[in-house]
Formats: C-alpha cells, structure tokens, sequence
C-alpha cells in the first residue's frame, strides 16, 4: 500500500502540536530525523518531542536514527512505544542483528537505511529480517537539498528483488519528495513517501492549504 510520511523535521516547531493536530487528516505516518551532530554535522528532534506529540498523534512514529552508536537510542524508543526504527546500514553492520532483533521482539518494526553510495543488493543478509528500507535521494542531514536521480534505479532493483524472492519489504524514499520527482519515484515501486519542505511545508501558509496541494500531486491520492 503506498503511504505518505511526514517530516517533523520541517514543521514550524514553534507550532507544533497544532500542526499535528492537523496533520492526523492527511499524512499515513510520522517521520522523526534523530540526528547527534557526529554521524551528521546537524542535530534535529529528539525523544521529549515524541513524548510531548505521543498524545496528540493518531498515526504511527517513525524514528530515522542518523547517528553513530544507534544502540544508545533503543530502550528510550522502546519506552516510548514508536511504530518503527531506520537504522543507517553502515551503523549497525558489527551489530545488524542483535539490533534488529531486540526492536522486533518488542512489538517494533525495522528498516535499513541507504546512503546515495550504498548499494541494493548490500542489504542481502537482512531481506528476511527487515520490514522496509529506505532509500536516501539527497545525503542524510538536512532538508532542502537536490534529488539524486540514479537513486531511481536503486529503487526499481529494491522492487525486483523483492519480487523475484517473494519478499514484502517496503520501499521508502526519503529525500526531495515532490512533484517534481514523485512521479518518477512511483513507477520505479516506492511505497512511502517521506515529504518535508519541498514536497510539503513549502506548499501553503496553513496546514490545510499545504494538505491540499499535496494531494493534488500525489499520484495515488
Ligand atoms: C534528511 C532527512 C529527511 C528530511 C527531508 C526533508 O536528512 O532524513 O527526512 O527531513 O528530506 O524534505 P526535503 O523536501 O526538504 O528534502
Ligand atoms: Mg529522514
């Protein structure tokens, strides 16, 4: 099922619990960049914002770890009861498992996070275990950056691959969603679609206007 996620990263913070509120109509899930200022140079939301937002949000978290010891970052969002963690691959490749496995023993989905430079069939070892992945189109750390197009390709080998060993991983992108690229993204079999600042905060002066001109170019709403 495609799904749309929504970047808190690029919500008006000074706002943000009335945007929530508002998002509930509109988006599939929440996505929440963790970012320690060290596996990327920026630092972003952290787990007393999820706390704050757990009561006001209706749809599942999603917690997007860019930092360097991900294990540190578990039993907190455990705690916290999230939906779902994304776990960068080149942070957990001494430890995929024993993390992977501690979040689904409880209750917890997982994914594996590409960089540009990562490759598709570098996830090989984990298709069995994991729940989706997500391909970066722009390099983790900060909104607003260019699409990369070769990621497209990534994405149609995802989709082949699950097909060809009969898998229901998920394929998500993150990065530069937008009507310029969603397209382009949905015939390569992209499931959920993370959109921030171009694809959408920069789209109305209110949630509700925004929520509109994105559903006009969302190919499957
Ligand atoms: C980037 C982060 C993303 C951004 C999103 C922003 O490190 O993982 O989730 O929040 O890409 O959207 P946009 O439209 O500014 O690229
Ligand atoms: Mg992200």
């Amino acid at each position: 099922m495609n799904k749309i996620s929504i970047s808190l990263m690029c919500a008006d913070y000074k706002r943000l619990g009335e945007q929530v509120e508002k998002l509930n109509d509109f988006t599939d899930m929440y996505h929440f960049d963790f970012m320690d200022g060290n596996y990327v140079p920026n630092l972003s939301l952290n787990f007393d914002m999820i706390e704050s937002l757990n009561d006001v949000m209706t749809k599942p978290v999603n917690v997007h770890l860019m930092v360097v010891n991900p294990e540190d970052y578990l039993d907190k969002l455990i705690e916290l009861d999230v939906d779902s963690v994304s776990f960068h691959l080149d942070t957990i490749s001494n430890k995929a498992f024993r993390l992977l496995k501690k979040l689904k023993e409880n209750g917890i989905e997982v994914g594996v996070v590409l960089n540009p430079s990562e490759k598709a069939d570098s996830l090989e070892h984990l298709f069995n275990l994991i729940d989706f992945v997500t391909v970066m189109t722009v390099d983790p750390g900060f909104a607003g950056q260019s699409f990369i197009p070769e990621m497209l390709n990534k994405i149609k080998e995802l989709d082949e691959i699950r097909k060809e060993k009969n898998l229901d991983f998920e394929i998500e992108v993150d990065g530069s969603v937008n009507e310029t690229t969603i397209d382009r993204l949905y015939e390569a079999g992209a499931d959920i679609y993370i959109l921030g600042s171009s694809g959408f905060f920069s789209k109305g002066e209110t949630i509700e206007e925004a929520a509109e001109n994105a559903n006009k170019y969302i190919p499957f709403r």
